[in-house]
């Protein structure tokens, strides 16, 4: 047997998450042979520090590169639709963050693209490689809670818990007209129809903030006015006729990325905290338990994604790993049952449309199919 020649890897943007992708390529055992950002000397200090071959002078340098195969765009949110369709225009695989575009028609025309070319597109829903996760899952498909009827939860952090603290994330012109639903509720929401294979067909949504103004801008003090949601709360219906509700928030003090549900049904309910996410609570009416992760304790479809022995924790990194190991397992070899793709980003960029609009109308909203 011959040995394949490795993929290689170009990242677009060098900030925290385009470090976790630079890992999580290595991991994969592709080779990390260009990394761009804002300018060229960014490009090469960040190639020194993520291991890269070398930097690119730009994006559109590094799509075009020979020795490119797959495009990791980890820039802010505004610049994701356009780069994602120059790498597809040039013929490249794409790993896009998330959200995949800031509106529904960029995201459906990315689709489209990508249905006339047979490259691989992903988007990274990452909380799906949790091997306890794929526990809940399986338990939900084989129908051992019985019919689902109660879909709730949370995804709180509080890395913006001060007006002291800012992001781009902030700037709807950078980040999109949503923020906290858009950055974390989209991970719970797909987290829910990935693992209850329940559809969101209407919601009511409530946008909040906890600051007004923030730091970071031309105003009094250095303070800029925030116009983007702190939080917000959603309430929604499915096409199998469960109701749910998941609160989603940034400035929650103390909760640093507790994204956390329980799925109910008759006879089961299964609860996943990310902040301990190596065991999946069962509930149940005579007795709790507790399923620790480990290669004996899942079921098969779940202990495949137990990658490190059980009692040895197994994390946010792990996961990445393996959702760019999938993609690239869908480059070289064939696609991989659950690994989300461009369509996973357009249903994201449908739900995320229908929370904003709900918000604004203070209405229920249908979310496009
Ligand atoms: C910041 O809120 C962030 O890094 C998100 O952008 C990620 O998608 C989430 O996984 C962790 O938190």
């Amino acid at each position: 047997m011959t040995a394949r020649r490795p993929l290689r890897a170009g990242i677009i943007g060098t900030g925290f998450i385009g470090g976790i992708h630079a890992h999580a390529v290595r991991a994969s055992g592709a080779t990390l042979t260009r990394v761009a950002d804002t300018s060229p000397e960014r490009a090469e200090e960040a190639a020194v520090r993520l291991y890269a071959d070398r930097g690119a002078a730009s994006a559109q340098e590094l799509i075009e590169s020979d020795e490119v195969d797959v495009v990791h765009i980890c820039t802010p949110n505004h610049l994701h639709a356009e780069l994602a369709e120059q790498a597809l225009a040039a013929g490249k695989h794409v790993i896009c963050e998330k959200p995949l575009a800031t509106t529904v028609q960029d995201a459906q025309r990315l689709v489209d693209l990508a249905a006339k070319t047979d490259v691989v597109t992903a988007v990274p829903f990452v909380y799906r490689y949790y091997p306890t996760v794929r526990e809940a899952r399986a338990r939900i498909a084989a129908g051992d809670a019985g019919p689902l009827w109660m879909l709730h939860g949370s995804y709180l952090q509080d890395w913006l818990a001060s007006e002291a603290d800012t992001n781009w994330r902030v700037d709807p012109a950078l980040g999109g007209a949503s923020r906290a639903f858009a950055d974390i509720g989209v991970h719970w929401c797909d987290l829910m129809e990935f693992t209850t294979g329940h559809r969101i067909v209407r919601l009511t949504s409530l946008m909040a903030t906890a600051f007004e103004h923030r730091q970071g801008g031309d105003g009094p003090g250095g303070m800029a006015p925030v116009n983007t949601e702190d939080g917000a709360t959603v309430m929604f219906e499915t096409d199998r006729g469960a109701a749910g509700s998941v609160v989603t928030s940034q400035v929650s003090p103390g909760r640093k990325n507790r994204l956390w549900f329980s799925f109910d049904g008759r006879t089961a309910s299964y609860v996943f905290d990310q902040e301990l996410p190596d065991s999946l609570w069962v509930g149940g009416r005579q007795e709790n338990r507790s399923v620790m992760r480990g290669p004996d304790t899942l079921s098969p479809a779940a202990a495949a994604f137990a990658t490190v022995p059980a009692g040895h924790p197994q994390g946010y990194q792990d996961c990445f790993n393996a959702f760019v190991g999938d993609t690239y397992a869908s480059v070289t070899d064939r696609a991989r049952e659950g690994a989300p793709t461009f369509t996973d980003g357009l249903r994201a960029a449908k739900i995320t449309a229908a929370v904003v609009e709900s918000a604004a109308s203070r209405s229920w909203v249908e979310v496009a199919a």
